[in-house]
């Protein structure tokens, strides 16, 4: 039985890709970082797997990982850890930077000295093209990233080539584009929209009309750039990605994406869609959801991972958008919760 650790397990992706390894008859160590509420939710479907064990860890403690990955000796590690959010990353740098940059070197550093035969996955990330404008991006793109969070992640990206080249350590990064799927944190453009496209459909269906916000029925949904254009996946088609990767004899990168652009905006009209109505009624534009800088247009070329991983991503666009505005509705329909404003400026 092969054995595997994965860094944020409680995570989007770590939950996926936990739910896939196992389902492929690993022996899972999901690794945790001591939190003073439970935030296992998105774990519900491991966590009574017999072959499935939480460790406590934290990226920025190497001691900590130095003991996890020479204890371990797992036959692959999956680096899923992260300070996700690019617009946090502007009022955190130093924090992503610790986490995003010097987390992942730890990992190498443990396996480099402790774990030679153990193949490592690091998430990095399309926001390390920030703003170049070469269209599509794929694995050759100059990187010009464009926030604390692409920098931090840059970093990593290049360690992972550096213990590959110069240590033969068996490392690969994924440059993943956008993904999303009703597990997407909640403050992710994509499940704030959906989230509030539930709370309108909630309202339809007690009331039997749709909600007015001039009225106070429901608050607006205020939004930042949404004229921005992302390449949209999901998350379960990503997980795959990680792991064909890991089977492969050689190390590489590989880009992860749909292949397809779509603003924010567009996003919005379709997810508006559900609810039957447009979203130019409840959506009001806030300076406080603007970034310094934000990276305006993404559009990733995953030819060489449909080559060479055969991969490529079955869940569409739609059918995603579908998946999330029910789980909000159902989360709402069920809870009887009304989603209060989004209040952080994220
Ligand atoms: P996510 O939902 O925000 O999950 C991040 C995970 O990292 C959580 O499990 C979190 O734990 C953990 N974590 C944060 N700081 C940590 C620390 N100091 N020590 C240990 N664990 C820590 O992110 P995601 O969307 O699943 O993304 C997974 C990875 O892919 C991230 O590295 C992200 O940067 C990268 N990525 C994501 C996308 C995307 O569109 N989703 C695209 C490209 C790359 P808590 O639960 O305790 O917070
Ligand atoms: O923003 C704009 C925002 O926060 C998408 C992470 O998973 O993908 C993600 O990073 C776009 C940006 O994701 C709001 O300015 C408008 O242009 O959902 P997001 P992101 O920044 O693209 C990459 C690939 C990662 O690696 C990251 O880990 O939407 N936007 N209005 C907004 N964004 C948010 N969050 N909230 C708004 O109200």
């Amino acid at each position: 039985m092969k054995k595997a650790i994965v860094f944020g397990c409680t995570g989007q992706d770590g939950s996926y890709l936990s739910e896939l390894l196992l389902e492929k008859n690993y022996e899972v160590t999901g690794v945790t970082r001591r939190s003073s509420v439970n935030n296992l939710e998105r774990l519900t479907g491991v966590l009574s797997n017999a072959n499935f064990t939480l460790r406590d860890g934290d990226l920025t403690d190497p001691t900590g990982i130095f003991k996890l990955v020479s204890e371990c000796q797992a036959d692959e590690i999956y680096n899923l850890a992260a300070m996700s959010h690019v617009g946090i990353s502007f009022d955190q740098p130093v924090t992503t930077m610790e986490i995003n940059a010097m987390g992942p070197l730890f990992i190498l550093e443990a396996i480099r000295q402790t774990s030679k035969h153990t193949k490592f996955y690091q998430a990095s990330t399309s926001e390390l093209f920030g703003n170049n404008s070469e269209r599509p991006q794929n694995e050759k793109t100059h990187f010009c990233p464009a926030s604390p969070y692409g920098i931090a992640k840059l970093a990593a990206h290049k360690m992972v080539g550096l213990y590959r080249e110069c240590y033969g350590v068996f490392a690969c990064a994924g440059i993943l584009y956008n993904h999303e799927s009703k597990k997407r944190g909640e403050n992710f453009v994509t499940r704030k929209i959906t989230k509030y496209v539930a709370k309108v459909m909630k309202f339809k269906n007690d009331n039997g009309r749709l909600p007015d916000p001039s009225k106070n029925e429901i608050n607006y949904l205020e939004m930042g750039n949404i004229n921005a254009s992302r390449d949209w996946s999901h998350a379960e088609d990503m997980v795959r990605g990680m792991w064909m990767m890991l089977q492969q004899d050689k190390p590489q990168d590989f880009v992860l994406s749909s292949g397809k652009t779509h603003t924010v905006k567009q996003f919005l009209e379709f997810a508006f869609d559900f609810a039957g109505t447009n979203y130019s009624k409840y959506v009001t534009i806030s300076e406080k959801y603007y970034r310094p800088l934000d990276v305006n247009y993404l559009l990733g070329d995953c030819s060489k991972a449909k080559n060479i991983l055969g991969w490529k991503p079955k869940i569409t666009l739609e059918k995603m958008i579908y998946e999330m505005v029910e789980n909000d509705l159902n989360l709402l329909e069920n809870n009887g919760v009304i989603l209060a404003n989004d209040s952080s400026n994220a």
